[in-house]
C-alpha cells in the first residue's frame, strides 16, 4: 500500500470511526452470558481520545500497512489500555469515581466487574491479534506481535511501571527514577503501538529502532504533559478527577521541575520524538502530524 497523500488530520474522524466499529465486532455483544460482564466490559471500551489506536494507524501509514491488517493491533492496544484504566480506578490503586466523563466501572458496577473487566480486555487483546480471521497476516507477523504487546504490558512495561509507581507514593524521588517508572507504566504502550505496525510490516531492525526510539520520547512527553495537565486543566476538561497527584502526594514532573521546566521537558521530548522520525523522511508525515496533535492536547 503507498501512502496516502494529505494530512493525517483530514483521515483521522474516518480511523476513529474504524477503530469504533472494529471494538464493537470485536467485543462481544452485550446480551451474551453474562451480560453484566459484556455490557461493563463494553462501557469501559468507549469514549476516550483513541491515541494509541492512532498511533497504530498512521505508523501502518508510514510503512505501507493497509489499514484492514492492523484493525486488530489498534483495537488491542485499546483494550490493553481501558483493562489498565479499570483497574487503575479501583480502590486498592487510585481509588478514583470519574473516568472519561463518567463513574468509573467499579461505581457504576462494582469491584468484582471492575476486576473482571479487567482480566476480560487484557486476555481479549491477545485473542484478537492471535487470530487470523481478526488480523489478516502470516502467523509469524502475529506472534511477533503478541510478543511485543506482552512485553509491553506485563511486568517489565506497563504492570510493573505501575507496581513502582505504588511504591513510590509519599516519597521523593529522582528525576530518573520518575523517567524510567514512567517510560514503563505509560510509555511501553504507546511505544508498542508504532512497534505493532512495525511487526505487522515486517520491517526491519533499524527503522523497528527508529520507530521505538520516536514511540518512547512520545510516551514519556504523554505523561509529562498529563502531570502538567492534572495541575493546570479542570476535572471537567480532563473528565477525570484533576490535582490527584498533589492529593496523594506524587512524585511529579512539575514538583521536581517546576511548572514551566515539566512544559520545556515535554516540548524537548516532542522534538526527540519528531527527530527519531528522521530515516523515513518524507513519509514521516503521517506520524509528524499526529505528533503534533498530541503536543497540543488539552485533555
Ligand atoms: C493497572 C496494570 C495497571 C496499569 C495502570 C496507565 C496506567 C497504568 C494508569 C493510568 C494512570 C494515568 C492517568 C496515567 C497518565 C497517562 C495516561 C495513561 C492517561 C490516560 O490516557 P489517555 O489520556 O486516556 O489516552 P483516554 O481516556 O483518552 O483514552
Amino acid at each position: 500500500m503507498d501512502s496516502p497523500a494529505g494530512d493525517f488530520g483530514v483521515r483521522a474522524p474516518s480511523y476513529l470511526d474504524r477503530i469504533a466499529q472494529a471494538l464493537d465486532q470485536r467485543l462481544p455483544r452485550a446480551d451474551t452470558d453474562p451480560p453484566r460482564l459484556h455490557q461493563a466490559m463494553r462501557y469501559a471500551c468507549e469514549g476516550g481520545k483513541r491515541v494509541r489506536a492512532l498511533l497504530v494507524y498512521a505508523t501502518g501509514e508510514v510503512l505501507g500497512v493497509a489499514p484492514a491488517q492492523l484493525d486488530s493491533a489498534a483495537c488491542a492496544v485499546e483494550l490493553i489500555h481501558a483493562y489498565s484504566l479499570v483497574h487503575d480506578d479501583l480502590p486498592a490503586m487510585d481509588d478514583d469515581d470519574l473516568r472519561r466523563g463518567r463513574p468509573t466501572v467499579h461505581k457504576a458496577w462494582d469491584e468484582a466487574t471492575a476486576i473482571l473487566v479487567g482480566d476480560t480486555l487484557q486476555t481479549l487483546a491477545f485473542g484478537v491479534l492471535a487470530d487470523e480471521r481478526l488480523t489478516p497476516l502470516p502467523a509469524q507477523r502475529r506472534i511477533r506481535m503478541l510478543a511485543s504487546l506482552a512485553e509491553a504490558a506485563g511486568s517489565l512495561g506497563m504492570a510493573g511501571g505501575q507496581a513502582v509507581d505504588i511504591e513510590s507514593e509519599g516519597q521523593s524521588i529522582a528525576l530518573e527514577r520518575l523517567e524510567s517508572l514512567h517510560l514503563r507504566k505509560t510509555g511501553a504502550l504507546i511505544r508498542v503501538s508504532l512497534r505493532l505496525a512495525a511487526d505487522a510490516a515486517g520491517a526491519g531492525a533499524p527503522l523497528t529502532a527508529a520507530l521505538e526510539r520516536c514511540g518512547n520520547r512520545l510516551g514519556l512527553a504523554f505523561q509529562v504533559q498529563d502531570d502538567v495537565l492534572d495541575i493546570t486543566a479542570s476535572t471537567e476538561t480532563l473528565g477525570k478527577t484533576g490535582g490527584k497527584d498533589l492529593a496523594q502526594q506524587k512524585s511529579t514532573f512539575p514538583a521536581l521541575l517546576g511548572l514551566n521546566g515539566a512544559r520545556q521537558r515535554t516540548a524537548q521530548l516532542f522534538h526527540e520524538a519528531r527527530s527519531a522520525l528522521g530515516p523515513f523522511g518524507a513519509k514521516a508525515a503521517p506520524l509528524l502530524w499526529l505528533a503534533d496533535h498530541i503536543a497540543q492536547r488539552k485533555s
